[in-house]
């Protein structure tokens, strides 16, 4: 009869965790005497440690969104590969990744050349109910098994892949942030800010609650100790309408159009209080030659900046962990050149599977690291590939 209790009673509060209706803590608000670096920080549009603008840097993030291959890796390889920050150090880029079409041989490369590895789903799927389903779950089996996927198929150790960025910025709320924070994720950047820009709010922790405006997708209510927020800080176009990606910003027909939107919104960053300005689009944007030559003239005039560093979003959250004047910027170990990357090795291996091989009922080809190919094309809920694949609805 006692066994008989304790099971039952195991049975009721698992059941119970596993609800919705169980996950109803609100965080308090933030007090910054209770909450304090390096491991928190209060929502807030003050820079870090108290710094005056002229002594912080003015970091840029540049950020890739989906999968890489080989049409968009040469603009990457022209555009990114051989600029350098004031310092002396190459610039990075972080790129948040999805599986159909990665190439996983090209994400390796990118590893080794010191740029941040992110998670940005598996399916990348359209259906806006499965992110908002408020299902743990689902971020489990989308978020920390693409990190999973980049580990097995391109041999990056998944303690170097910290981030996420929900697709269509989707965040799922309290669900979402459980299934990163449960996986060890540390930050996430796909919150944009509208009503923080000017001055723009800064990287904070979700410790307590945030006071960020809910703009996309479902907002977090709960305590999430630790775990940092990266605000997308919205961009005004030149008729006045918000964009959180530069690619969904409306933009005119010349590269001077791209080149002025993408400065004067900098501007705000620059001569404001220097919350990171963020570069956020998909590589197929820098496809248009207009908006390639306007990107890489801005990208020419930041380097010409002795105050401005183009950091991946682990850069800049060390740097507000440990806010440091630009006068001491060396002593920032993780902004220096030697940044211990240890580079893995990769023996290509290209794998080819008929449309009876994939979801899709098409051919794809997956070129990954280091062991033989999956006998199915890896996927949700399958990522090893090892059984036959079910017809994908997205
Ligand atoms: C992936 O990239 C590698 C390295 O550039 C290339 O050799 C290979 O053909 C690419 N695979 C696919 C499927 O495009
Ligand atoms: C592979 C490659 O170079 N992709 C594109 C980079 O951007 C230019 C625009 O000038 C395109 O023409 C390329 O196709
Ligand atoms: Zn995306």
């Amino acid at each position: 009869m006692a066994r008989y209790a304790i099971i039952l009673a195991l049975i009721v509060s698992a059941a119970a965790s596993a609800l919705p209706a169980a996950r109803e803590k609100i965080a308090p608000y933030c007090n910054p005497t209770q909450c304090t670096l390096p491991d928190c920080l209060c929502s807030s549009l003050e820079i870090p440690g108290g710094l005056t603008p002229a002594e912080t840097p003015q970091t840029v993030l540049i950020t890739y969104d989906d999968a890489v291959n080989v049409l968009n890796y040469v603009n990457y390889t022209n555009l990114i590969f051989n600029r350098i920050n004031p310092n002396g150090c190459n610039i990075k880029a972080t790129y948040f990744l999805s599986h159909e079409y990665n190439n996983y041989t090209l994400v390796n490369d990118i590893y080794n050349r010191g740029h941040e590895i992110a998670s940005h789903s598996i399916t990348h799927r359209t259906n806006q109910d499965f992110w908002l389903a408020n299902n743990v779950d689902n971020w489990d089996r989308e978020m920390a098994d693409m990190r999973t996927m980049v580990e097995y198929y391109a041999g990056i150790p998944q303690s170097a892949i910290k981030g996420a960025r929900a697709p269509f910025l989707l965040m799922g709320g309290d669900a979402m942030w459980t299934s990163l924070s449960n996986n060890g994720f540390e930050w996430d950047c796909s919150w944009p800010t509208r009503n923080y820009v000017d001055p723009g709010m800064w990287p904070y922790t979700l410790d307590f609650l945030s006071q960020q405006d809910c703009q996309i997708g479902v907002c977090p209510t709960e305590s999430y100790p630790g775990k940092w927020v990266v605000p997308m800080i919205d961009l005004f176009d030149a008729s006045g309408n918000p964009c959180a990606m530069v690619d969904t910003c409306i933009v005119g027909d010349t590269a001077d159009d791209v080149y002025n939107l993408l400065l004067t919104n900098f501007m705000k960053h620059y001569e404001g209080n220097r919350s990171p300005y963020g570069l956020f689009l998909h590589a197929a944007w820098l496809l248009d030659t207009n908006h390639l030559n306007g990107y890489r003239r801005f990208l020419d005039f930041l380097t010409t900046k002795d105050d401005v560093y183009l950091v991946s979003i682990s850069q800049l959250l060390d740097w507000v962990k440990s806010p440091t004047p630009l006068s001491q910027i060396n002593t920032l170990a993780s902004w220096g050149c030697d940044t211990p990357i240890t580079p893995i090795s990769c023996n290509e291996r290209r794998c080819a599977y008929d449309g009876t091989k994939t979801p899709f009922g098409s051919e794809r080809i997956m070129s990954i690291c280091n062991r033989g190919c999956p006998f199915f094309y890896p996927w949700y809920d399958n990522i090893y590939g090892t059984n036959p694949p079910t017809p994908w609805v997205p």
